[in-house]
């Protein structure tokens, strides 16, 4: 009998991790993805919308829906961009942009877009967001039942150790748009599951790993080989960055940690559950993700805090999604 494949939608800011992420998504037989809702992030909206198109027509994966969401967080002016991954969010390399990206993106907005799909298949589809959480605050606000009609929801994003990468205290999708965040994580009742920064950071790879990675004989490979070739988050060489001081080191795909634990959960092999809450005061610790493991808050819900992963699983799940596009089996005649 042929498995049920699982129902999925990808929130994102389209970074390069986010690509890495996405194709993982589109690597694995057992996922459908229902839409792509994009949010300003890593990069403007925008740019967003046209890096998710870019990373599907190198997949040959063109007929899944992106849809464009939010421009900014809930309160406040953005932060200026970061150059984590270029200005682009794809390291600066791609010259090439698409002058049709607005007719190939859908019309509806991601955030309309997230609520009727998951409400014509309830209780099925999985959300992964992997970005600020802009869209899925304002779809809780515009349908406060949005949440129970989601299977569960995976999340980049937030600290358990109060490291931050954006700010002192804070992770960057977080902090980002706290009071998204912080909504999400009040409102959102369903399964969730948050894959941190330390935990990504924790369970990072080796950079010989990623020379494997990315020099696979593949199309998805070799694109990934060029996003990532000017980029100084993916150069060893790089000034050290706030991740090598805590953490030593290594190749962190931030995103795809989310996705993984999506796609297979026996990926996760240890997690804290636990009642949290995001910090919106504090000149140091705004965004900051805070862990209640005494139940101090007295809430009712308790998310899965990740905590270690099986990165020989997670490893060949990053392998299988940079050999893409699938080469199609010729049909004997
Ligand atoms: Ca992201």
């Amino acid at each position: 009998m042929k498995m049920a494949k699982k129902l999925v939608i990808i929130d994102t800011d389209c970074g390069i991790d986010d690509a890495q992420a996405l194709m993982m998504a589109l690597a694995a037989p057992n996922i459908q993805i229902l839409g792509v809702t994009c949010v300003f992030g890593n990069t403007c909206v925008q740019n967003v919308c046209q890096n998710v198109l870019r990373v599907l027509s190198v997949c040959e994966r063109e007929g899944i829906p992106v849809f464009r969401g939010c421009a900014g967080p809930l309160v406040g002016a953005s932060s200026p961009p970061t150059d984590h991954f270029g200005t682009d969010g794809l390291g600066d390399v791609i010259k090439d942009r698409d002058p049709q990206w607005e007719e190939k993106s859908q019309r509806e907005h991601a955030v309309d877009a997230m609520i009727r799909l998951v409400s014509e298949n309830q209780k099925q589809v999985s959300l992964v967001a992997l970005g600020p959480l802009t869209n899925l605050a304002v779809a809780v606000k515009l349908d406060p039942c949005f949440p129970k009609k989601l299977k569960d929801l995976y999340i980049m994003g937030g600290n358990m150790e109060g490291k931050g990468n954006l700010t002192l205290n804070a992770e960057f999708n977080f902090a980002m748009d706290p009071e998204s965040a912080y909504i999400v994580l009040e409102e959102f009742l369903c399964p969730t599951y948050l894959a941190s920064w330390e935990y990504a950071c924790r369970n990072k790879l080796t950079w010989e790993f990623f020379e494997e990675l990315i020099n696979q004989d593949a199309p998805a490979a070799r694109f990934m080989k060029t996003i990532t070739s000017k980029c100084w988050a993916y150069s060893k060489e790089a000034m050290v960055s706030k991740r090598d001081v805590y953490f030593g080191s290594g190749f962190v795909s931030y995103d795809a940690y989310a996705m993984a634990a999506c796609i297979d959960g026996a990926v996760v092999t240890e997690s804290i559950q636990c009642p949290v809450r995001v910090e919106l005061q504090g000149l140091m610790s705004r965004g900051m993700l805070t862990l209640d493991r005494t139940n101090a808050l007295k809430k009712s819900h308790s998310v899965f805090v990740l905590t270690k992963c099986d990165t020989a699983k997670f490893s060949r799940l990053l392998l299988e999604s940079l050999r893409q596009p699938s080469m199609k089996p010729k049909v004997e005649c």
